[in-house]
């Protein structure tokens, strides 16, 4: 009967984590969505992906990111270099006034470095951004390799391994 009840609240819990990554967060006017993180090594960099959608009247940007288990967060972008597409850090990300921004694989994203522990699939990490205008939010991206709004494929806790 313990058992039971120690597995329904188990349970319980497993529920809330999963509802927990499809929040969005918002700061001032600004609500960011779907932000997940691909990891590969934990001595390799890595990268972290959202949408945001500016609300204000006023365009707004990301000016820096950080995060607590990581050294440090560059704001990055990608550009063809003689036909070859590199990355390059960005001072700022643009926020149009009452647009959408996505950061995703191949466009902007955020850049991981240093990462201070082994981070797993499913796991989620921290990160900080800074907005010109909107201010600081600390927001959660999960660990893998899409969008957890797009990832129906995920439900596997429990099955056979
Ligand atoms: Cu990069």
């Amino acid at each position: 009967m313990k058992l039971k009840t120690l597995l329904i609240a188990a349970t319980a819990l497993a529920s809330i984590s999963v509802s927990a990554v499809a929040d969005d967060y918002k700061v001032g006017q600004v609500m960011i969505a779907d932000t997940w993180a691909r990891v590969t090594l934990q001595s390799r960099p890595a990268a972290a992906y959202m949408k945001i959608h500016n609300m204000a009247e006023t365009a707004d940007k990301i000016v820096a990111a950080s995060s607590p288990l990581a050294d440090r967060v560059e704001l990055h972008t990608h550009s063809m270099d003689d036909g070859v597409m590199r990355m390059r850090q960005v001072e700022e990300i643009a926020l149009p006034a009452k647009g959408h921004t996505e950061l995703k694989p191949g466009g902007l994203h955020l850049m991981i470095f240093g990462l201070k522990r082994e981070v797993k699939k499913g796991e989620m990490l921290p990160l900080k951004l800074t907005f010109k205008e909107a201010g600081e939010v600390e927001i959660m991206a999960k660990v893998g390799n899409k969008a957890a709004g797009s990832d129906h494929s995920g439900h596997s806790h429990g099955q056979t391994q």
